[in-house]
C-alpha cells in the first residue's frame, strides 16, 4: 500500500471521527489500493487556503472597482481575466454516515459529506487562478460527480461533472481530479450531479475574487442558505415517483450550515456586523426544492452581483432567490448596536417551496451587542415574490442580442409538462421538454458518442444541436403547467429577454404560449444576464445564449426531484469543435472503472440520472 492511500484512508477515518452514530465501513475501502491520485506533487491542506493575492492591487475598501493595473469592474471576463494566477489545490474526502446528527440536532437518514463537514468547504480562488480539485468517492455504493455551478468552463466541458453528459460517474474507491480556470469572479457553489444525491450534503460554496461595483468595508464571505431534509434522498425521490410526484416540505432551512431544530438542539446563525461599517454578504440559494424572500429586519440590501454578473448598484428591502441563485450584497450597519433577524419567508402560494419551520431566520449581530439575546423586533414580511425572480439589474459590462435574428418557431420552442406513464407496472411521473423526459446512461456520457463521432443520441438523451459559432441562439420555454421552475444552464450566462407577468395562483389560469405579439415585452438591450431563473407556472420564458463555448451543455430545472424526474435538455454546442477539446482519454479511464464497478453493484439507476 502506498503512503497516499495511507493518508487518504486516514482522513476519511478522522472525518467520520467526529461523528456519533454507528458508521459501517464503506465498501469503496474495499477498492482503496487501486485509488488513482496520479497528480500528487502540489497536495496542499485541502480546505480554506488563505489567498496569496498575487501583485500590487488597486482594490481598497474605498476603492473596489479597480483590481489590477488593466483590470477593473468595466473589463468584460469573457474576453480577459489577470494573468499570472497560481494553481489552488483542493482535497474532497466524499463519505457516507447513516443516522447522522445534522446541525439542528436532528438525526438525518442518510449523511453524505465531504471532508466530514456540512456544508462542505468553501473553494476559495483569485480571478485568473487556476482551480484544481481531487475528489475522492468513498461512498458505499453510489458514484459521484461534482458540478462548478455557473462556472463557464470555457473549452473545457469535460470538467463540467455531469455523469452522462460530460463524464462517467466516479466509482467508489476511485479518483478524479477537476482542473478549471477562474475566468469569471463572485459568489457560487458546487454540488453532486448525480441522481438527487446532493440533498444528503455533497455541496459547497465558491468564492473567486475580483472587483465590485461598491466600495465596502468588510467581506463576510458565502452565506448560504438551504433547505434541511431528515430523509435520505433516495427514501424522498422514490416516494416521488408514483402520482402526484409533488416535493415534501422541507424539515427545516439552514443558515451557514445552521438553524434551530423543532426539538430543542442546533443554534441560530449569528452573523458579526461591525457598527457604521458597509459589508458585503455573498449569498447563495444552495437548495434543493425551496425557493425564498430573504430580509434583514431594519436594514436595506444593495445588490452588486446577480450569480457571477457585475451589476449596477440597485437597493432593495428584500431579494427572491430561486435555487442555484446567488445574490451579493452590501449591508451598511447604520442601525443601533443590537441583533436584527434575518428572514426567510415563502410565497404565499407555496408553488415554490414550503418547510415545516415556520419562520427560518438568522441573527446579525452588531459588535458589542449580546451574543445570546434574540432579536425583538420581528419585522415586516416582505412583498410575495410570486415566485419570480427580479428583472429589473442592469449588467455593467453590457451584452445585447440582435432582435432581427429572432423568431419563434417550432424548432426552438421548448414545451414543458408532467406526464403519468407505466414504469415496471407501475406508474410514474415524469417531466417532459417537448415530450421526451431525460434519460442517460452513466456509462455512455454524450462526450463519449462524440469522441467516437457517433452522433447517433438515442431521443431520451434530449439533445438539441447549435451548430454554428458565435452565433445567438433564442430558447422560448413554455410551461404547460402552474408550478413554477427555476431554470439553470451550464457554460454560459444566459440573458433573459423576457418572461410572462407573475400571477398570484398560476394554476388558476390556462397556459399562456409565447404569440408573436409576445415580441415587443422582450429585452434585447442589455437584459438581466445570469446562469439561472425562474420560468412562470403556465407562462414562458425567452432565454438567449452565444454558441463561444463547444460543448454538451445542460439545460435544467434546479429542483433536485424535477431533474430526477427528467426534467433537462442538453444543447450540443458546435458538436464539430469538441473533439479537440475533449479526446477519449480524458473520458475513457473513468469510464472503463465505472463500467466494472456498476455491472456487478446492487444498485441501479432508478431515474434520469441526473439530479443536479
Ligand atoms: C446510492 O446509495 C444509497 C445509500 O447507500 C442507496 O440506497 C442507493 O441504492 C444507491 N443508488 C445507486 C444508484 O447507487
Ligand atoms: C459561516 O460559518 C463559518 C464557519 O463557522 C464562519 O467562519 C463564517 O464566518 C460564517 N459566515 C458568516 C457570513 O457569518
Ligand atoms: C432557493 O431556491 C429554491 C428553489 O427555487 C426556493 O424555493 C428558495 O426560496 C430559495 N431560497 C432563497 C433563500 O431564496
Ligand atoms: C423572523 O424570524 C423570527 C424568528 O423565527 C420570527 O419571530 C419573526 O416573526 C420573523 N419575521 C418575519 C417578518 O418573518
Ligand atoms: C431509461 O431508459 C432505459 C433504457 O431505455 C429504461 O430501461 C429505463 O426504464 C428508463 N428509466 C426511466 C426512469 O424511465
Ligand atoms: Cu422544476
Amino acid at each position: 500500500m502506498k503512503l497516499t492511500d495511507l493518508v487518504v484512508r486516514g482522513l476519511g477515518l478522522l472525518f467520520l471521527a467526529g461523528q456519533s452514530a454507528a458508521v459501517p465501513p464503506p465498501l469503496g475501502n474495499l477498492f482503496s489500493k487501486h485509488l488513482d491520485l496520479s497528480p500528487r506533487s502540489d497536495e496542499a491542506p485541502s480546505t480554506d487556503l488563505e489567498l496569496t493575492k498575487r501583485g500590487p492591487t488597486c482594490n481598497t475598501p474605498t476603492n473596489r472597482a479597480c483590481y489590477r493595473t488593466g483590470f477593473s469592474i468595466n473589463t468584460d471576463y469573457e474576453a480577459s481575466f489577470p494573468p499570472g494566477g497560481v494553481t489552488r489545490n483542493y482535497n474532497f474526502v466524499i463519505t457516507e454516515i447513516d443516522n447522522w446528527v445534522g446541525p439542528d440536532g436532528v438525526v438525518k437518514k442518510k449523511a453524505m459529506l465531504i471532508n466530514g463537514k456540512f456544508p462542505g468547504p468553501t473553494i476559495k480562488a483569485d480571478w485568473g487562478d487556476t482551480v484544481k480539485v481531487t475528489v475522492i468517492n468513498n461512498l458505499r455504493i453510489n458514484g459521484t460527480s461534482i458540478h462548478w455551478h455557473g462556472v463557464r468552463m470555457l473549452n473545457n466541458n469535460v470538467n463540467d461533472g455531469v455523469p452522462g453528459i460530460t463524464e462517467c460517474p466516479i466509482p467508489p474507491g476511485q479518483s478524479k481530479v477537476y482542473t478549471f480556470k477562474i475566468e469569471q469572479y463572485g459568489s457560487s457553489w458546487y454540488h453532486s450531479h448525480f441522481s438527487s444525491q446532493y440533498a444528503n450534503g455533497i455541496v459547497g460554496q465558491m468564492q473567486f475574487e475580483g472587483p465590485a461595483s461598491l466600495p465596502y468595508d468588510v467581506d463576510l464571505g458565502v452565506f448560504p442558505i438551504t433547505d434541511w431534509y431528515y430523509g435520505s434522498a433516495d427514501q424522498i425521490q422514490h416516494s416521488l415517483i408514483p402520482p402526484p410526484g409533488a416535493a415534501p416540505p422541507s424539515d427545516n432551512v439552514l443558515f451557514n450550515g445552521s438553524h434551530v431544530g423543532p426539538t430543542g438542539g442546533g443554534k441560530y446563525a449569528r452573523v458579526k456586523l461591525k457598527a457604521g461599517k458597509r459589508h458585503r454578504l455573498r449569498i447563495i440559494n444552495t437548495s434543493v426544492d425551496n425557493t425564498f424572500t430573504v430580509s434583514l429586519v431594519n436594514h436595506q440590501f444593495t445588490v452588486i452581483q446577480t450569480d457571477f454578473v457585475p451589476v449596477n448598484a440597485f437597493t432593495t428591502s428584500s431579494i427572491f432567490l430561486a435555487v442555484g441563485q446567488r445574490y451579493d450584497v452590501t449591508i451598511d450597519a447604520s442601525q443601533a448596536v443590537g441583533n436584527y433577524w434575518f428572514n426567510v419567508t415563502f410565497a404565499a402560494s407555496g408553488l415554490c417551496g414550503v418547510s415545516r419551520m415556520p419562520f427560518p431566520a438568522a441573527i446579525f449581530q452588531y459588535e458589542g451587542a449580546s451574543s445570546t439575546a434574540l432579536p425583538t423586533n420581528k419585522g415586516i414580511a416582505p412583498p410575495d415574490s410570486l415566485c419570480q425572480d427580479s428583472t429589473s439589474f442592469v449588467p455593467i459590462v453590457t451584452r445585447s442580442a440582435p432582435a432581427s435574428s429572432f423568431s419563434a418557431t417550432p424548432s426552438n420552442s421548448l414545451d414543458l409538462n408532467l406526464v403519468t406513464q407505466t414504469w415496471q407496472g407501475q406508474q410514474r411521473v415524469y417531466w417532459k421538454i417537448k415530450g421526451q423526459d431525460m434519460n442517460i446512461t452513466w456509462d455512455e456520457p454524450t462526450l463519449e458518442y462524440v469522441a467516437k463521432g457517433n452522433l447517433n443520441f438515442p431521443n431520451r438523451y434530449n439533445v438539441f444541436q447549435v451548430p454554428s459559432a458565435n452565433t445567438w441562439s433564442f430558447w422560448i420555454v413554455e410551461n404547460l403547467l402552474g408550478v413554477p421552475h427555476p431554470m439553470h444552464l451550464h457554460g454560459h450566462d444566459f440573458l433573459v429577454l423576457g418572461r410572462s407577468p407573475a400571477v398570484a395562483n398560476p394554476f388558476g389560469i390556462s397556459p399562456r404560449r409565447f404569440s408573436s405579439a409576445d415580441t415587443a415585452s422582450l429585452k434585447f438591450t442589455n437584459p438581466v444576464r445570469r446562469d439561472t431563473t425562474m420560468l412562470p407556472g403556465n407562462g414562458w420564458l425567452v432565454l438567449a445564449f452565444r454558441s463561444d463555448n463547444p460543448g454538451a451543455w445542460l439545460l435544467h430545472c434546479h429542483i433536485a426531484w424535477h431533474v430526477s424526474q427528467g426534467l433537462s435538455i442538453q444543447f450540443l454546442e458546435r458538436v464539430s469543435s469538441i473533439p479537440a477539446t475533449v479526446p477519449l482519454s480524458a473520458i475513457e479511464p473513468n469510464c472503463q472503472k465505472w463500467t466494472t464497478f456498476y455491472n456487478n453493484s446492487p444498485a441501479k439507476q432508478f431515474d434520469s440520472g441526473l439530479r443536479i
